[in-house]
């Protein structure tokens, strides 16, 4: 495994280093030295779960044979353009959000010699994902999938954010529509499409798959990263800021988090009231009264009891698929993510 990462490290270097030298554009020493250390800051710097999954699902699929040298190097790109996604997504994601750091160091654009030249960078870090699969896949039969794919999980990665961002615009704030089926739809297209499908999807298409024949995998991953963002909500308020490396915002924020749909689903009139005075102020005073309230209501002990039994209708249906390997590519990711602390 360690050594995985370390070959899934050292294309990353190879891939920058193409990038740096992309024949479309007329590099100095100043912008090579602007996108290396851009790249550097916020591409490689996560848990890399997203990008190591692509490898890792090839390798089931290809049940056990020894991947060979340029799978291993095709399957890191692929799990690359995905971690390049994210982190595209991510650097405007903070400054969307006012957020403060993200992986234990400041966000991108609160560097004082970054500022908003972040959204140009995040618009960068997006055009270096065709520019890779230009590289390294055109000549594939799958190419065009490929692109295909990218495209579509990208448009519904960024209808998820509108819709993340524009429930909390001023003057409709307004928390008697945060219901379930609202958060649901928001983790689903913000979240679920690019963190979990779009992995075990680029392996399918390098494994020759045609994607129209794994809607049931789409539909169980899916699943799984409903599951994921549920706990990435719910770390924002209970999660160690040192070891999940951001600090939430959500409360703030004015999100709709599945925190603050199950604390209005529990809540008295009084306990209701204290949430619409409170939630979506940036003073401190108020968040400290909504997390208070969230204690009060033991939104910890509900959490714990929403994860164990998504873990358990999550293995119901891995377990009713009928391949086996894909059963282990399914429980593979959700023994990563169980119960995670960051
Ligand atoms: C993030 O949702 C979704 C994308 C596409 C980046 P979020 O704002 O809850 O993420 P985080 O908690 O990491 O800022
Ligand atoms: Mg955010
Ligand atoms: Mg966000
Ligand atoms: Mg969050």
């Amino acid at each position: 495994m360690a050594d995985l990462k370390s070959t899934f490290l050292n294309v990353y270097s190879v891939l920058k280093k193409e990038l740096l030298e992309d024949p479309a554009f007329e590099w100095s020493p100043d912008s090579r030295d602007w996108v290396e250390r851009m790249l550097d800051y916020n591409v490689p710097g996560g848990k890399l779960n997203r990008g190591l999954s692509v490898i890792d699902s090839y390798k089931y699929l290809k049940e056990g044979k020894e991947l060979t040298e340029d799978e291993i190097f095709l399957t890191s790109a692929l799990g690359w353009c995905i971690e390049w996604l994210q982190a595209y997504f991510l650097v405007l994601d903070d400054i969307m959000d006012s957020s403060h750091t993200r992986r234990g160091q400041p966000c991108w654009f609160r560097l004082p010699k970054v500022g908003l030249i972040a959204t140009n960078d995040g618009v960068l870090l997006r055009n270096h994902i065709p520019r890779i699969l230009k590289n390294h896949f055109r000549d594939k039969a799958y190419y065009v999938d490929l692109l295909d794919l990218f495209n579509e999980v990208e448009f519904q990665t960024a209808s998820g954010q509108m819709i993340d961002l524009i429930t909390t615009l001023e003057g409709e704030k307004d928390l008697s529509k945060y219901t379930l089926s609202l958060h649901r739809r928001i983790v689903l297209y913000k979240t679920a499409y690019y963190s979990f499908y779009l992995p075990v999807a680029c392996a399918l298409l390098m494994a020759g798959e045609n994607l129209d024949n794994h809607v049931d995998v789409k539909n169980i991953l899916v699943e799984m990263g409903t599951y994921f963002q549920v706990q990435d909500d719910y770390l924002d308020c209970f999660g160690a800021p040192e070891t999940i490396g951001k600090i939430g915002t959500d409360i703030e924020d004015f999100k709709c988090s599945w925190l603050v749909v199950k604390a209005l689903e529990i809540c008295n009139e009084e306990q209701k009231k204290l949430l619409h005075e409170n939630y979506g102020k940036a003073d401190p005073v108020n968040v400290a009264k909504v997390k208070a309230l969230y204690h009060e209501l033991n939104l910890q002990g509900v959490f714990a009891d929403y994860e164990s039994k998504s873990y358990e209708k999550l293995i119901a249906s891995i377990e009713a698929h009928p391949s086996k390997a894909v059963q282990a590519v399914l429980k593979s990711f959700l023994a990563k993510i169980y119960k995670r602390q960051k």
